[in-house]
């Protein structure tokens, strides 16, 4: 319940509550906005501190546009609600909503460059698990469709610590599962239907057409939604635009707890999918989406594509779909994610970006025109059509490649290494380790960092050992402590970071790769390949010792 009235003002004809709060110390926001347990958001004025903060610091002139969605899960329709009597009383003009509070995180990202709107706000905690013991979040998106760069969520975070009172319109529940307009207290709410622009955007990135074609040539594809946000938007593209059966898309209608899945698009908890896609009768060609639609799991008959891979694979051969045919200005990817992209990028020598994890950091690369495609080893994929990673896209984009080579999704691959070599990749997490253990691992490693240029481990020689900090070769803003990265004589490199986005303890993230060029050996089983790599994660950093753990809990 709200704290009594400490005044209410009139401006124009919204009655507005300006409500009496405290700070609460924990709204830093991580990787990819505020993420916590259900529970802690619904703690009085737990959400509505942080959304105040965010229009604090954001400062939208009189009447802007916001657009306000989420991907479905336990506690958007409360949140939402909230959220337009915030807007309503801060002075926005409009807020486009998405029927029944649903949009994907590329739907929104596309409906605010579409719109022109000021900002969004979505409601999410992306690959998190949700239900009333699951995750929620927030995340705040600037005009350029894009989530806010870390000079914002500083401030908003220093202002969260500050805050004192939030403004909130007097009014109902809105009803967001009709069309049309409604008003708030002044304010237009426009629903808008959550599929329709972002469909209508794909159509004209993808020769439709062709995959049409090809998918009526007995072309089988199959497309897991988990449950989560994708579902709506793969029915419409897939099946009823490219015309792929019904019953392609798999899981394919939302609920709040995600059918008390993880909606995480991995080997792990899309095992069924990746069952299905190595069984003798597979379908050509496997994907699904997480929880808010912004990532891609890709899995062809009987091989699965590393999200690195998938990366590296999609920009050698992005020209192959209209709304690429000009080629690339460059390729981003994040620090982790392996360097197979940087293969394509000096074979079409365009430029190639090193960012650290979160799609934050590709924003002013996009914006300044020096990369079109970006991607994360964490099945993010994405280009300049938005300013967000996009699961969908990056499933189209596979989808026009293949129907114009007419090859295999493994053929394609085996190509492409016997081209570019291959970058053996696993990902091992660590989850919900104590977080004083993963802190004692990450500042050892920061300790040993000088000394270990030359030295051998388990038959690996040690190159260069830093880490990472990344300057914006845009603004020059400088983001340190991303990770620490190892790197081994012949392109090989272990990577160690802790998770931005967990909510219990810490997530301790080793990152594996192994170079072999295109001579070498290009057939081995990821696992055996990347043994010694393994290894020499456990000799360098002392896992087990930090973490009390012997195996991660999920290889991805
Ligand atoms: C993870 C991934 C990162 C991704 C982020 C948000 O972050 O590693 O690549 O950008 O999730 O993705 P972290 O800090 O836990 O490693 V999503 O789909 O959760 O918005
Ligand atoms: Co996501």
């Amino acid at each position: 319940m709200l704290h009594p009235l400490r005044g209410a003002i009139q401006t124009g004809d919204a009655t507005v509550r300006l409500v009496p709060t405290t700070p609460f110390t924990d709204q830093k926001p991580g990787t990819s906005g505020l993420r916590k347990k259900v529970g802690v958001f619904q703690q009085p004025h737990y959400a509505e501190n942080f959304i105040q903060s965010v229009f604090d610091v954001v400062a939208a002139p009189a009447g802007a546009t916001l657009v306000i969605g989420g991907d479905g899960r336990y506690h958007n329709r409360t949140v939402i609600q909230t959220a337009i009597r915030m807007a309503a009383a801060n002075g926005f003009g409009r807020v486009l909503v998405g029927r029944g509070g649903i949009l994907s995180t590329p739907a929104a990202s596309n409906l605010i460059r579409a719109r022109g709107a000021f900002g969004g706000l979505i409601l999410s905690a992306s690959h998190n698990p949700g239900g009333p013991h699951g995750d929620f979040g927030i995340k705040y998106n600037v005009s350029n469709g894009g989530p806010a760069p870390e000079k914002i969520t500083d401030a908003i975070f220093a202002r969260t610590k500050a805050i004192t009172e939030y403004r909130l319109a007097e009014s109902p529940d809105l009803d967001l599962d009709g069309r049309g307009s409604l008003e708030v207290e002044g304010m237009t709410v426009e629903i808008v239907d959550p599929v329709e622009d972002y469909a209508a955007a794909m159509e004209q990135l993808f020769d439709f057409g062709a995959i049409r074609a090809l998918i009526a040539s007995g072309f089988r594809l199959r497309f897991d939604a988990m449950h989560a946000v994708t579902g709506p938007y793969a029915h419409e593209i897939l099946e009823n635009r490219l015309g792929a059966p019904k019953g392609t898309v798999v899981h394919g209608t939302p609920s709040e707890d995600f059918g008390g899945h993880h909606p995480d698009p991995n080997l792990v908890h899309a095992r069924a999918l990746y069952e299905e896609m190595m069984a003798p009768d597979a379908p050509d060609f496997g994907a699904a989406s997480d929880g808010d639609g912004d990532r891609n799991l890709i899995i062809g008959k009987g091989l699965f594509v590393t999200p690195s891979d998938s990366l590296a694979a999609l920009a050698a051969n992005a020209h192959l779909a209209p709304g690429y045919a000009a080629g690339l200005k460059g390729i981003a990817r994040s620090m982790p994610t392996s360097q197979a992209a940087d293969c394509v990028a000096e074979a079409l020598g365009i430029g190639c970006y090193e960012t650290p994890t979160g799609w934050k950091f590709f924003g002013n690369l996009l914006d300044a025109g020096m990369a079109t495609i970006c991607g994360e080893e964490s099945a993010g994929t994405g280009s300049d059509h938005v300013r967000e990673k996009d699961g969908l896209w990056a499933v189209l984009l596979w989808l026009n490649i293949l129907a114009v080579r007419k090859i295999p999704v493994a053929e394609l691959m085996r190509d492409h290494w016997a081209r570019y070599g291959r970058n053996y990749y696993a990902r091992h997490d660590y989850e919900g380790v104590a977080s004083e253990g993963a802190e004692a691992l990450m500042a050892g490693l920061r300790g040993k960092l000088e000394g270990l240029p030359g030295s051998h481990v388990e038959g690996l020689v040690v190159a260069a050992a830093d880490d990472f900090a990344y300057t914006d070769p845009t603004d020059q803003s400088i983001s340190r402590n991303q990770g620490v990265r190892i790197l081994f004589e012949g392109g090989s490199r272990i990577v160690f970071r802790l998770s931005g986005t967990g909510t219990e303890g810490a997530t301790l993230r080793v990152y594996l790769e192994r170079y072999e060029p295109a001579d070498g050996a290009l057939d081995l089983v990821t696992g055996e390949a990347l043994a010694p790599l393994v290894a020499a994660a456990e000799a360098i950093a002392g896992i087990s010792g930090h973490t009390g753990r012997n195996e991660p809990d999920v290889i991805t």
